[in-house]
């Protein structure tokens, strides 16, 4: 059993806990372990970046298990491992009401502007200036919810209770949902107030929000991203908000973290947040201890309890 590259905190601790397990070298280093040491891995564990490439994995010809701490698995190459039969699990629901309510908090800063109105505040401007300017609100508004799995259903959820009407648009219509579903990402975009981005960061999402949806959006829209930076075209993210040609934008990930564009940091329209979706206590504890019980299970029968690639039995 080997781990590739830092753990989340909490995962840490509760890890060192239990095992003592080496790190796969990283850089120049690691082709020259691979060659000597490769066969001898089992099991891999991981808590997202920098990921699980295919080139890792063909190294690995023993290979059964990808254990991964997080529900997102877009940096592990799923097609090499379904391929050759190797399970990978991850960490869903425990995070979600975590990260709607992370959603929820950025639609709010954002539309209302409160991290603006805070900001206004400590620079002594409430004295100087008199009162801050009018905002959006939020209740009453139209919301497109892209990718409406259980964190985009959580955070449409909270929305029925400010008395919002929910879109959404999926691959595949939902049979039964209660919300109106729009045939692309541009038709929804198109027909909402606000767009909340809670897809998988899968090769298949890559820019699904780009110029042409952020565009439709328009000047009086809103982008909330809490699903992954790779599903948003960044750059004309940037260009809209700086051309005023987008409301504002509420973003907790990025295209290339920890980086975030200059340009967004003067902007007052904008919310930004270093990935903390998932990030109070209890839901770390809690993802770190269902990725345990999937290493755990994995390493007595062969299982996994949360697989997103089930193991070839072997
Ligand atoms: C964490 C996340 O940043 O679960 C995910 O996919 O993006 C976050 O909850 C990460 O997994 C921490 O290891």
């Amino acid at each position: 059993m080997w781990r590739v590259g830092a753990f989340e905190p909490t995962f840490e601790s509760e890890m060192a806990a239990r095992y003592d397990i080496p790190r796969l070298p990283e850089g120049a280093r690691r082709a020259e372990f691979l060659a000597e040491h490769g066969p001898d891995v089992r099991v891999l564990v991981t808590s997202g970046s920098p990921g699980v490439d295919a080139g890792t994995i063909s190294a690995l010809p023993n290979l059964e298990a990808i254990v991964n701490n997080g529900a997102g698995v877009d940096l592990i190459d799923l097609a090499t491992a379904k391929r050759r039969g190797i399970g990978v699990s991850n960490t869903p629901d425990v995070l979600s009401d975590s990260v709607a309510d992370t959603a929820l908090g950025l639609i709010l800063m954002t539309l209302r502007r409160f991290g603006a109105a805070d900001r206004f505040v400590r620079a002594g401007r409430w004295a100087r200036e008199g009162p801050f300017p009018y905002a959006r609100d939020v209740s009453g508004l139209q919301v497109g919810i892209l990718g409406l799995g259980r964190i985009g259903s959580a955070i449409a959820t909270r929305l029925l209770g400010f008395d919002c009407a929910i879109a959404y648009h999926n691959r595949h219509r939902i049979e039964g949902s209660p919300y109106r579903y729009a045939e692309s990402p541009l038709q929804l975009a198109e027909s909402v107030d606000v767009l909340v981005v809670a897809t998988t960061g899968d090769r298949g999402a890559r820019h699904l929000v780009d110029r042409a949806v952020l565009e439709a959006l328009g000047s009086e829209g809103y982008l909330i991203n809490i699903a992954r930076g790779s599903v948003v075209d960044q750059q004309a993210l940037v260009e809209l908000l700086v051309g005023g040609a987008l409301g504002g934008a509420g973003l907790d990930v990025f295209a290339d973290e920890p980086d975030v564009p200059a340009e967004l940091l003067d902007l007052d329209n904008v919310v930004l947040f270093p990935h903390i979706g998932s990030a109070t206590g209890r839901t770390r504890r809690a993802m770190a201890l269902l990725a345990i019980t999937n290493l755990e299970r994995y390493l007595e029968t062969g299982e996994l309890v949360t697989p997103v690639v089930r193991p070839r039995r072997r």
